[in-house]
């Protein structure tokens, strides 16, 4: 496959001032129909010479017939696109068009439009668009869109305001000029759960979401967020609605959580659909999170798009930001700050240390979609976190109002962001552009000493290298640090030091005793800090840490430590840790839901990561043991505290998912992980008997799975269950995700045998299948059973659905952590993998990358 290089940019040949469209949808043989209105591109002399050819990008298209002002062309399209040469295009602008036919129903990639259980429905992003017809499919080419559908659907939808609809037929306009990734066509019998939002200069906006019949019950969360999403936009951003409707369609098969689409929101359902009994207190606050974000892209994503799918941080690093504020301001930042690390450290710092790591701005590229990743998502939204944080809120307001000023309407870069940032500051921000262009993480290391009152800092940073990239010269790091008494009071405030250099000292004088140091508070930079730490010192923190999130890293801290002493030289939980544990546990003024938190131990992933890390070569076997032997061991020690927690937490009256609520069955679900462990079910089976919602069902099913138990209730759920597909992915997942090591590979694939195992729908495939590698120790199993089984579906989606096959392939990208056997085993698979005859772009680079 060829490689896509940042640096081979070359501005589009020919601009589009308006595209009309027209589809008759039939399952097998819809026909599109398009006149797309071309000018030479002013910033292209080939073509205002009239000597660039025009290149449209085109995909598994059967072309009827295409014309160019009228005339008909002879020209016929290779395998990629259609090429008109220069010499039969007219001098200024002309109008091209086409006719082709495709078939959705045979569309199993999910790109494109194609069927989901009867209703037709699209995806463009990245480069769907060009599986539906002839077009320049590259973000930097922006049109304004009509559509006309016509179809004997009830529904039929597409971007923009609708302008006229009749028996068979519908048409829209979006005015906004946008990129083809962002159109979106849905048709099908759908049903709407509709609401008003006025904006703040009085626009009337009507929402709608739609869903299939029946579900209707189940949209009123969603629609709750996306009226909060829209206001808060205005609130803190400055931000307002652009159209008069405002659609988001849920969908069941569907590669991706959500899709942007302008005025036209596509979801993967089980980001939309909640009820008390279906959906936990995770999936509401995920919805919530999701819808926010989409809605986010309206302005981030929309109306300043990408100039090409290299800055695709641009508008993915920025909007997640921009949701992980806003469910911050929605909940508690404390909590929603410790779980966005806790993802990005068991994702993003795992891409970055292994085959895959890339830069939050790659330089190249074979398939895009191998791109949408946690460091482009999850590292962008952090890298964005530290701008703000350099150059302070009041400055970040005005580089984004600027930047909305400036860049409306165009496909922009990381440059022109980052120039804005200097242009609104005077800060000169050369350096910190390495964030965007180097991979892998910065390790700090930070030593101190004290004297006569004067108390200094040593950071020093190093980062290894990442493939491609063996030097890594220093980053700008804002590192914030505050600093405690030996009292436990706090002697210096939250203060920022900025680290620009290898190695830089920071002093701090006037201080009457030697300090204890808390770093890197709110999580300041996505780095990893190395620091000789007593466990008197970290159990401090936990205790008076005025930061939450340092407080919380000390016990995270603690934990590891505890556990990397039982894993490598067979020791017993320390008694102090487990005093600090039972008295986070037992302080009421601490919010429960970061009790919860402190409460849940590093995963087993987590723990062969820090292993790797501090030089040991993890057995997922053991950790798995030992961290069981941990659970039991706190289970025993805190068992009064647990059991005390279990009662007061207990939440009286109707189900409500505010995050008051959420953090109390968490912390109740937390204790009663542990309880589980010592009364033999007991308190788990009274728990899912009496459950009306779906948060507590779980939490019980899964605490006895955890010990061996469980299989009534197994029963029990899907006989009550086994016709909503949503609710049966969670019961699919549990018994792969809390099998034993044993079990595992053998309980994965029973559940891949069942008639209701539908492996072409991306959530159940997932639901077996990735759930199989969240399962540490049953998918390192030595026996290699689990490797196979997860290279054996790899294999058999990827002719049908290469994008997800793809996706699911990274669970092998942690090979070179584990032992010679391991390697051996996971290294073989790769190469059956890479050995298959066809193996897709997308799948294919995966592996290739992984294998170095
Ligand atoms: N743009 C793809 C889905 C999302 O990030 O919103
Ligand atoms: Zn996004």
């Amino acid at each position: 496959p060829r490689t896509i290089r940042l640096a081979e940019y070359t501005p589009p040949s020919h601009l589009v001032e308006g595209v009309e469209l027209q589809f008759t949808l039939a399952p097998r043989t819809t026909r599109v129909r398009s006149a797309i209105r071309f000018r030479p591109n002013p910033a292209r002399p080939d073509a205002v010479a009239g000597t660039a050819d025009l290149r449209l990008d085109g995909e598994a298209l059967t072309l009827i017939r295409a014309a160019i002002d009228g005339t008909v062309l002879a020209a016929a399209p290779d395998a990629t696109g259609l090429t008109i040469p220069a010499a039969a295009l007219p001098a200024g602008p002309f109008l091209f068009e086409a006719e082709v036919e495709i078939a959705p129903e045979t569309n199993t990639a999910l790109e494109g439009l194609y069927m989901s259980k009867g209703m037709y429905c699209t995806q463009c992003e990245a480069e769907g668009f060009r599986k539906i017809t002839f077009y320049p499919d590259r973000p930097d080419v922006m049109a304004p869109f009509k559509v006309r559908i016509e179809s004997d659907l009830p529904v039929l939808l597409s971007n923009g305001d609708a302008v006229g609809q009749g028996p068979g037929w519908a048409e829209w306009h979006d005015p906004w000029p946008k990129p083809a990734y962002l159109f979106a066509l849905v048709a099908g019998d759908l049903v709407a759960h509709s609401d008003r939002f006025t904006t703040r200069s009085g626009r009337e906006v009507a929402l709608n979401i739609w869903v299939r019949r029946g579900d209707e019950d189940r949209c009123a969360y969603a629609m709750d967020a996306l009226k909060r999403s829209m206001k808060w936009d205005e609130d803190t951003y400055g931000r307002e609605y652009d159209l008069d409707v405002f659609n988001i369609v849920a969908v069941d098969d569907f590669n991706m959580g959500a899709m942007e689409n302008k005025g036209l929101n596509i979801f993967n359902s089980k980001y939309v659909l909640a009820s008390p009994e279906t959906a936990t207190d995770d999936d509401f606050a995920r919805i919530e999170a999701i819808i926010a974000h989409e809605y986010f892209h309206n302005w981030t994503g929309n109306r300043i798009t990408c100039r090409d799918w290299f800055q695709l941080c641009l508008k993915e690093g920025l909007t997640v930001f921009r949701d992980q504020s806003f469910s911050g301001d929605m909940r508690s930042h404390a909590v929603k700050r410790i779980e966005d690390v806790l993802t990005l450290r068991a994702r993003q710092f795992r891409e970055d240390a292994g085959p895959l790591a890339h830069p939050v701005r790659p330089a190249s590229y074979q398939e895009i979609n191998n791109f949408y990743t946690a460091t482009v998502y999850e590292k962008g939204a952090e890298v964005i976190g530290m701008l703000k944080r350099l150059v302070g809120d009041e400055a970040y307001r005005r580089a984004l109002d600027l930047y909305f000023e400036r860049h409306d309407g165009e496909a922009a870069t990381i440059e022109d962001w980052l120039k804005v940032f200097e242009d609104a500051t005077g800060r000169d921000l050369t350096q910190f552009k390495r964030w965007y262009t180097d991979a892998g993480t910065p390790h700090l290391r930070v030593t101190d000493d004290y004297r006569d009152g004067t108390y200094v800092l040593h950071l020093e940073q190093q980062t290894l290298p990442t493939p491609g990239q063996p030097e890594k010269p220093p980053r700008v790091i804002p590192v914030a640090v505050g600093l405690l008494n030996p009292n436990g009071d706090e002697v210096l405030p939250t203060r920022v030091l900025e680290m620009t250099e290898a190695r830089q000292s920071f002093s701090f004088e006037g201080l009457s005793a030697r300090p204890v140091p808390s770093i890197l508070r709110g999580f300041s930079a996505p780095v990893i800090v190395e620091r000789e730490t007593s466990a008197e010192e970290r159990a401090f923190l936990l205790a008076h840490d005025t930061d939450p999130f340092s407080r919380w890293e000390a016990g995270r801290g603690l934990a590891k430590e505890v556990l990397v002493r039982m894993v490598t030289e067979g020791a017993d939980p320390a008694p102090g840790f487990l005093e600090g544990l039972g008295a986070i546990l037992r302080d009421d003024s601490l919010d429960p839901a970061f009790r919860a938190l402190t409460l849940r131990l590093p995963s087993e992933d987590d723990m062969a990561q820090t292993l790797h890390a501090a030089g040991h070569v993890p057995d997922p076997t053991r950790i798995h043991v030992r961290r069981e032997a941990l659970i039991e061991a706190i289970a025993r020690h805190l068992a009064g505290a647990l059991g005390a927690t279990y009662s007061a937490m207990s939440v009286p009256g109707p189900y409500t998912p505010d995050a008051g609520a959420a953090g109390k069955r968490a912390l109740r679900g937390a204790a009663l992980a542990y309880l589980t462990r010592i009364d033999g079910g007991a308190a788990a089976k009274v728990q899912y008997g009496v459950a009306d919602n779906m948060t507590e069902a779980l939490q019980a099913l899964s605490a006895l799975l955890d010990i061996g138990q469980g299989a009534a209730e197994l029963a029990s759920f899907e006989a009550r269950w086994r016709d909503d597909a949503l609710v049966m992915d969670k019961w699919f997942t549990l018994q792969v995700l809390h099998a034993a090591p044993d079990d595992c590979a053998a309980n994965a694939r029973a559940l891949t045998e069942r008639s209701d195992f539908d492996w072409k729908n991306p959530n159940r495939f997932r639901s077996v299948i990735g759930a199989i590698a969240a399962n540490a120790a049953g998918f390192h199993h030595p026996s290699g059973d689990s490797y196979r089984f997860l290279a054996d579906w790899l294999i058999r989606l990827d002719p049908l659905n290469p994008q997800t096959a793809a996706r699911l392939s990274a669970a092998f990208d942690s090979w070179a952590r584990y032992d010679a056997d391991r390697q051996g085993l996971i290294r073989d698979q790769l190469a059956r993998i890479a050995a298959t005859p066809g193996l897709s772009r997308d799948l294919s680079e995966m592996i290739s990358r992984m294998r170095g």
